[in-house]
């Protein structure tokens, strides 16, 4: 059904790898098209729990398509732009909480798509950077704006500037990624953070995502009378009564999702 991504549902986790091996998993335009495809068709699914991206090969994703980019009018690179916008935004945004795995090269456009997800695990092989200053061009999938929100504005600029690549232990330093494993556990290590987020409470996990999400936009003042308002939201839920009371009775909550 889809030409350069894969898309499989098991056991409450929608998987979603980037299949283009042979082009580094370039971000052109039908990738960016299947992907936003596949992550609304993960976030409508109520079956679904967590989504995990990877790359297939030995990269995550190496940026968006050079030989593409290389042709494109001022008016299409925008479209391109928008296109890419679209997807971050989703993945920013969905309720649905969603980990990259990241396999290899997480590199321009590759690093931006990874730091729209909400936790990064890496390979120590992993590489990052947003060597776009080298191509003279700029980040343009956000990367301008989400990676001084992860790391800081004065390392944002470093790596923006320098377009330098740094590797997994480097990440995991500044903050880019929340875990660094070898390469042949990164994809169990990424499942069991996704079994322990299913584990939690459904609509807990939702809210949270959402007060972190919308919350880190506003002033402090606003942000405060945001969360006050959703956490009180939950204590009309079944599965506030059954965590609560599951603690105090000393077993396992059986969550029920409402
Ligand atoms: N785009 C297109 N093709 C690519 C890309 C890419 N980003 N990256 C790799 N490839 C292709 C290579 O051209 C090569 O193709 P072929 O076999 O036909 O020659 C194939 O993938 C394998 O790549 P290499 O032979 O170079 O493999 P190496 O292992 O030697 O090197 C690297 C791997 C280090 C990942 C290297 O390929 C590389 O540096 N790639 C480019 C990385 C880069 O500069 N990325 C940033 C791109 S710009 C960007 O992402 C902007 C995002 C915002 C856009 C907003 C627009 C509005």
């Amino acid at each position: 059904m889809y030409e350069t991504i894969k898309y499989e549902v098991k056991d409450q986790i929608a998987y979603i790898t980037v299949n283009r091996p042979k082009a580094m998993n370039a971000l052109n335009s039908t990738v960016l098209e299947e992907l936003y495809e596949a992550f609304v068709a993960a976030g409508d699914d109520e079956g679904v729990r967590v989504i995990i991206l990877t790359g297939e090969g030995k990269a995550f994703v190496a940026g968006a398509d050079i030989a593409e980019m290389s042709k494109m009018t001022p008016v299409e690179a925008r479209e391109f732009g928008k296109k890419g916008h679209k997807l971050m935004n989703y993945i920013h945004n969905v309720e649905t909480p969603v980990i990259a795995a990241i396999n290899g090269f997480a590199l321009g456009g590759g690093c931006e798509l990874s730091m729209a997800c909400d936790i990064r695990v890496a390979a120590e092989s992993a590489k990052f950077g947003q060597p776009e200053v080298s191509l003279g061009l700029i980040p343009g999938f956000a990367g301008n704006l989400r990676l001084p929100r992860l790391v800081g504005k004065g390392m944002a600029k470093y790596m923006i500037l320098t377009g330098e690549m740094i590797g997994a232990d480097e990440a995991y330093r500044i903050g880019l990624v929340q875990k660094v494993v070898p390469l042949e556990e990164l994809a169990g290590e990424t499942e069991r953070i996704a079994k322990q987020i299913i584990a939690q409470a459904p609509i807990a996990v939702k809210y949270a995502k959402d007060v972190i999400n919308n919350g880190y936009d506003m002033d402090l003042k606003s942000a405060s009378a945001y969360e006050v308002n959703t956490f009180g939201i939950p204590f009309a839920s079944e599965d506030m009564v059954e965590g609560t009371t599951a603690f105090l009775e000393k077993r396992k909550p059986v969550w029920k999702n409402r």
